[in-house]
């Protein structure tokens, strides 16, 4: 058997957190355990659709999640979660929702400059022009994780690698 827990990855918009988040997820399944994935596909779609991007939103919006992935770990599932979780104190929050045993955090530390060449989805172009307010690294803050177990540098580390490193930590905290 397995203990369950989260594996939260914060980072800015087209750091590559979603990337990470499934491969890792195909990796957890491949080997038996049960998993779930949570991110903004899922959630800001549904369960969180009336929230948008002011501090105070965002905040609400990762206290709701904290509370479903707090149901998910109640059920002994390996719960995947992706989202940018721009502020220390919403994730002081999550992290004490969640429980700091059941927490295992990933920075996704991918530099605005590389995110914005990415502009996979032209949001940051938008977000530039003034088509898009609030936007995370342009006008909006990103703070740093400090006190995460794994940071992840995706200009320097291929993902292949990024992948091995979290699943040796994921393994070792999940075994019972
Ligand atoms: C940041 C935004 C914004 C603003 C829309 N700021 O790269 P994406 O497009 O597909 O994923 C981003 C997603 C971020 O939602 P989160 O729930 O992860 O954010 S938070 O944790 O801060 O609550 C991005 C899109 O939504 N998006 N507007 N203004 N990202």
């Amino acid at each position: 058997g397995h203990k369950p827990l989260v594996v939260w990855f914060s980072g800015l918009s087209g750091s590559g957190k979603s990337t990470l988040a499934n491969l890792v997820e195909k990796k957890l399944f491949e080997k038996g355990i049960h998993t779930y994935s949570l991110d903004g596909d899922n959630i800001r779609t549904g369960l969180n659709k009336n929230i948008g991007f002011t501090s105070e939103e965002r905040s609400e919006n990762i206290r709701r999640i904290a509370e479903v992935t707090k149901l998910f770990i109640d059920s002994g599932t390996v719960v995947i979660a992706a989202f940018i979780t721009p502020l220390k104190a919403d994730r002081e929050t999550l992290k004490q929702i969640v429980g700091e045993h059941n927490f295992v955090g990933v920075f996704v530390n991918t530099s605005l400059e590389e995110c914005e060449r990415r502009d996979v989805k032209d949001l940051y172009k938008k977000a530039r022009s003034g088509e898009i307010k609030n936007f995370t690294g342009i006008d909006a803050p990103y703070e740093k994780p400090v006190d995460f177990d794994i940071t992840i540098n995706t200009e320097s580390c291929p993902t292949e690698e990024a992948v091995e490193r979290i699943l040796v930590v994921v393994e070792r905290r999940i075994i019972s």
